[in-house]
């Protein structure tokens, strides 16, 4: 079956539908500071994340999230990143952004870090260069790399956010779209500190979990006040609430994560 769901119940049963789900570089993970191995890895280089996305952008109700996808009608460059953690020479464009949040203050992001799970966690999902779409890219373990960001609550509301979240009520019910009714930058929903990252080789966090991605999570968080986080949290897909939307932690197994030292 192509459905899955969040609960408890429902993320039991992802593994009988979706065979890659019990695999073992599966995500998320908690991560902490003292078990990361320090390494003196590049810089990230981004580029382009200082531009708008190209118009017109689309806001939608996966049924599962709220993903704003970036297309590419006129051909030109989109934003990528290179360098870090990622194999020399490999470049990686930006697909498509995604939320996972909870109902509460203290749950919704999929990824722990140093213990705390934060009210919401934003996934920027790039595809390598070399495969052409997210789909093909999906069959290849260097396929994807997806940029974690967590959110933490503050009273002031987050000027950068206010594009998106002032357009999340006219997505309400699954496979709603809406042209976002102004233009965003990438760089405006980064924290300001990407000099520090963790990284480690997972997968994706919801079926069919094929293990492709190179995950890269920045230590610090951006903010969002309550009033935008309860827009996310007042989404349906029709039936079901969207909140709570975060896989269960899986094993590290033998993997090892990684933390740059500058
Ligand atoms: S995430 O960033 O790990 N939460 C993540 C999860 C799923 C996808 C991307 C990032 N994409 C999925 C699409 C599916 C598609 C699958 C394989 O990739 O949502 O429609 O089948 O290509
Ligand atoms: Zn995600």
């Amino acid at each position: 079956g192509r459905h899955f769901g969040y609960s408890k119940r429902d993320q039991h049963i992802w593994v009988k539908n979706f065979k890659l789900c019990s695999g073992k570089l599966q995500s998320p993970i908690s991560l902490s500071s003292f078990k990361s191995v320090a390494l003196p890895l590049p810089a990230l280089e981004v580029i382009g994340y200082h531009d708008f996305l190209p118009n017109p952008l689309y806001l939608k109700n996966s049924g599962h999230s709220v993903v704003i996808n970036v297309n590419n009608h006129l051909r030109k460059e989109l934003p990528y990143i290179f360098g870090g953690s990622l194999d020399a020479n490999q470049e990686y464009e930006i697909d498509h952004l995604h939320f996972h949040w909870g109902a509460k203050n203290n749950r919704g992001s999929e990824h722990i870090l140093n213990g705390i799970r934060y009210p919401m966690e934003m996934h920027i999902v790039h595809r390598n260069k070399i495969y052409s779409n997210l789909s093909n890219a999906s069959n290849y373990k260097n396929g994807l790399v997806v940029l974690g960001i967590f959110f933490q609550l503050q009273e002031e509301d987050n000027e950068s956010l206010h594009s998106i979240v002032s357009d999340l009520m006219c997505v309400q019910g699954i496979n709603r779209a809406i042209k976002l009714s102004s233009p965003i930058t990438l760089a405006s929903l980064l924290p300001k500190n990407i000099d520090i990252f963790y990284t480690y080789k997972g997968s994706l966090t919801t079926p069919p979990c094929n293990e492709v991605v190179t995950w890269i999570i920045f230590p610090t968080p951006v903010p969002i006040s309550f009033t935008q986080l309860n827009k996310f949290r007042s989404l349906s897909n029709g039936k079901d609430m969207l909140a709570d939307n975060f896989r269960k932690l899986q094993n590290i197994g033998l993997r090892k994560t990684y933390v740059r030292r500058l």
